[in-house]
């Protein structure tokens, strides 16, 4: 893979969705990588204003062969009876462009002891809805934030990597907000 779009936490929301696969379609990524939560709005959040789970795994499943995902706090074991694509999965690893990358939701993860991972290898995850670029020791810590409620003022957004470059984006326009370079 040369170019992917990592996005998190669309928590039900269809309106999302939809302008996140747009986004992803004329980003021209070769994979859209989702880093989970993505049916259930989940007890400590309101519910989306675009919430209908349903048109979500519709518009989700449609895209089936392009989307890499991890399970999230909020996925239920019976999400996988209605998502064509795995959605279980506590972790997956890419390579892209030769750069080691290890996706995980990140409710897990010790920040303060991250001893499986090698020098310059990237850490992707979503769960705190708030965008995050930076490097912990020799490894890079990115956090999209969330598609669909951000918090902490952040604002809805997706990421784009190619190139060694994390573009952060605007959901609502695709605009680049933020960049961090490997
Ligand atoms: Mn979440």
């Amino acid at each position: 893979m040369k170019k992917i779009l990592i996005a998190s936490d669309i928590h039900g929301d269809a309106q999302t969705t939809a302008r996140l696969l747009e986004a992803y379609r004329k980003s021209g990524a070769e994979r859209l990588i989702l880093l989970g939560d993505i049916l259930y709005h989940g007890p400590r959040n309101d519910l989306p204003i675009g919430y209908a789970p349903k048109k979500v795994i519709e518009l989700l499943n449609g895209m089936r062969d392009q989307i890499l995902c991890v399970r999230g706090n909020c996925e239920a074991e019976v999400d996988q009876m209605v998502l064509d694509f795995p959605v279980l999965s506590e972790t997956l690893a890419l390579c892209v462009c030769e750069r080691n990358m290890i996706a995980t939701h990140g409710h897990h993860v010790d920040f303060a002891n991250l001893n499986t991972l090698r020098a310059g290898e990237v850490l992707l995850t979503g769960h705190t809805h708030v965008p995050v670029a930076r490097r912990i020791g020799d490894v890079i810590h990115i956090n999209p934030g969330s598609v669909s409620i951000s918090k902490e003022d952040s604002p809805k957004s997706y990421v784009l990597y190619e190139d060694g470059i994390f573009s952060f984006r605007r959901l609502e326009n695709d605009e680049e907000y933020m960049r961090f370079c490997i």
